[in-house]
């Protein structure tokens, strides 16, 4: 069996693998990096669009931030529909300043495969049959298949990046690890299109009909969403059917300036609230999706994983660099108290945003009686834009 020697083996090729990766390469510390898709594969997933400063600033410290800085849109603020009235959050005001990067994960990931190729990082595509060893030994080793023959890597530490259905969550004795679940009983139907956005800055609506999101990845690519029951499939949706949806739970001088076009990428994602606890097991400290889910209300998902690696980064580095693994031991506890904030944050976005299929009258009024103190509090405003932009590391 052919084997390799590394310090980290990082099992999944998304955002928080290849982040960490390069983070790691860039200080000498090596990690191989094994993905059960192919690069393509990857790429084809549309799914965050809104960064936090501190994911920004993570990418231009990993060297990797030039054209997310040339071709992202810096945002100050987003707007909610809500009662017939286009209300707008001034992030920069509420926040001294902070702003939001307008830039897709695809772009995103696209520049973190760049990065790694540049620098000649190890990344295993096709990895099959991943299974995780010796988690509680002084070093740990990974095994897979690879075109049929069967891969061993040696390693310190193993971090699990693969996502909310990978393999090293499932790794943890189900008597260490505990979970915690909240299911929404509606989904998202997204839809991309090369149309000019609607409006230049994102619009979240709520409607009696449902939720609905105008989103963007450029002038020319436009992201939209709209709630939809459980039930529905995609195939159920035609896209004349999907913009006069759309339009329906939009201001009225929005959907008369909405320009439509085919969908080239429409797919449903279900929401829900999701955290498994502790994030670290052993050698094996779990990262981003596969440690938590978060309701894409709040644009959360991705830069939680960010923030994982901030944390896991400076944890790795000052046990390689400086022989104290304070970082690595307090890692999860860390991580977790940003996590939670992040989830009730999008959980609250969602409760606040979205019809729920068996609210009652009371449920609504509440809900309204949220938005107008919202609209009429600068302490309730500042709270929103603190978290939108992102609490600190
Ligand atoms: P990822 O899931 O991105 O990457 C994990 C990688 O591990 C994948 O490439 C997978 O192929 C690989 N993998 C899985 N199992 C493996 C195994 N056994 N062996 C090897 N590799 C394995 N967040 C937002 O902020 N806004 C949004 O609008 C938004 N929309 C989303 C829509 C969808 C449909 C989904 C699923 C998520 C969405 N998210 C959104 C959240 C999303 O952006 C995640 O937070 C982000 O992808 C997290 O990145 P990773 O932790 O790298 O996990
Ligand atoms: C997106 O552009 O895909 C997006 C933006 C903001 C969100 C969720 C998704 O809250």
């Amino acid at each position: 069996m052919p084997s390799h020697q590394t310090q980290v083996v990082i099992i999944g090729g998304g955002p928080s693998g290849l982040l960490l990766s390069q983070l790691l390469h860039r200080k000498g510390i090596s990690s191989i990096v094994l993905e059960k898709h192919s690069r393509a594969h990857v790429l084809g997933r549309i799914r965050a669009g809104v960064l936090e400063h501190g994911f920004v600033n993570l990418m231009r410290e990993a060297g990797c931030g030039a054209r997310m800085d040339r071709e992202g849109e810096i945002h100050g603020g987003f707007r909610i529909a809500h009662q017939g009235r286009l209300d707008r959050v001034d992030l920069a005001k509420h926040t001294g300043g902070e702003t939001v990067m307008v830039y897709g994960q695809t772009e995103v990931t696209r520049d973190l495969y760049a990065a790694r190729d540049a620098m000649g990082g190890v990344i295993v595509h096709g990895a099959q049959n991943v299974q995780l060893q010796a988690l509680m030994g002084a070093r740990s080793y990974v095994t897979w298949d690879q075109d049929g023959e069967a891969q061993r890597a040696d390693c310190d530490f193993i971090v699990g990046a693969d996502g909310f259905h990978g393999v090293s969550r499932k790794s943890i004795p189900a008597d260490v690890l505990k979970e915690y679940e909240k299911v929404y009983p509606f989904g998202w139907l997204g839809v991309l299109s090369e149309t000019p956005p609607v409006s230049d800055e994102l619009i979240y609506a709520r409607h009696e009909r449902g939720f609905a999101l105008c989103s963007l990845r450029s002038r020319v690519l436009s992201r939209y969403y709209i709630q939809v029951p459980l039930t529905d499939r995609v195939e159920d949706w035609s896209d004349a059917a999907f913009w006069n949806e759309l339009k329906r739970r939009l201001p009225d001088e929005v959907a008369a300036s909405l320009q439509t076009g085919p969908s080239v990428e429409k797919s449903i994602a279900p929401l829900r609230s999701f955290v498994a606890e502790p994030m670290r097991y052993g050698n094996l400290f779990l990262a981003g999706d596969a440690a938590h889910i978060v309701p894409p209300t709040g644009a959360k998902g991705l830069n939680l994983a960010a923030s994982d690696i901030h944390y896991l980064y400076h944890g790795l580095l000052d046990h390689y660099l400086r022989g104290d693994s304070a970082g690595l031991d307090g890692y999860s506890q860390k991580a977790l108290a940003r996590v939670w904030k992040a989830e009730r944050f999008s959980w609250w976005m969602t409760n606040l945003l979205h019809r729920a299929p068996d609210g009652t009258d009371t449920d609504l009024r509440l809900q309204r009686a949220e938005l107008d103190y919202l609209f009429s509090s600068e302490a309730a405003l500042s709270s929103l834009a603190e978290n939108y932009t992102g609490l600190p590391y």
